[in-house]
């Protein structure tokens, strides 16, 4: 299970309609015919879609990466993963417990945000496909981010838990990404890097 769940980290894309200034579908497209590794349909925050329409976008966007076969991941909505029949599932500290979604989804991807030691005493990492470090940067993306925990806390985990698949999130650019590979980062995962790029090809290859 983790040699192709660490391939899926390496180059993760991020992305709900809120994050997008063109159709989400054409960014997807692009992010994958330019070499995105895995997808997470992240529909939440501000000028987020609800409803109908949410499950309007996540079934074209499950579509396309089907058809690519690219991993589909859900943040946060069980219900619409289970609908989705996605591939994932991922949550953060305050959602359902990643113990409770491992009962209810034996066999999906499951991800876990985790931002610090506390945080990590307190997740069942036993249960978990991978674990999300961030934010490693400062982002303007996610308005409640956690203050920036740097590739320190990359190399921590890394050091606690030589074995556990990883990906750094927050801030991370064409430009820093290797530090967080260096750190110890099995892949990075990115939203503005790629949904506000102006050539998703080049940066997703510098990535
Ligand atoms: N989660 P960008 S930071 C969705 O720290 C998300 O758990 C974070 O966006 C966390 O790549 C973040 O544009 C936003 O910085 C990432």
């Amino acid at each position: 299970m983790s040699e192709p769940i660490r391939h899926a980290l390496r180059k993760y894309l991020i992305m709900g309609s809120q994050d997008c200034q063109r159709p989400p579908d054409e960014i997807l497209r692009d992010a994958i015919a330019a070499g995105i590794t895995a997808f997470q349909f992240r529909e939440k925050g501000a000028g987020s879609l609800k409803g109908d329409k949410k499950r309007i976008l996540g079934l074209e966007l499950r579509d396309i990466c089907r058809t690519h076969h690219i991993p589909f991941i859900i943040n946060d909505d069980l219900s619409l993963a289970e609908e989705l029949d996605a591939d994932g599932i991922h949550v953060g500290q305050d959602d359902k417990s990643a113990e409770e979604v491992r009962r209810m989804f034996p066999n999906k991807i499951l991800g876990l945000s985790v931002s610090n030691d506390t945080e990590l005493a307190g997740s069942p990492l036993s249960v978990v496909d991978y674990v999300g470090a961030g934010p490693v940067f400062s982002t303007r993306t996610k308005a409640d981010a956690k203050n920036p925990v740097g590739i320190e806390w990359i190399k921590t985990l890394r050091t606690k838990h030589p074995a556990l698949p990883i990906v750094g999130i927050g801030g991370i650019t064409a430009e820093n990404a290797h530090t967080v590979i260096h750190a110890g980062a099995d892949g990075i995962s990115v939203i503005s890097a790629i949904t506000q790029a102006a050539d998703i090809q080049s940066v997703v290859e510098k990535l």
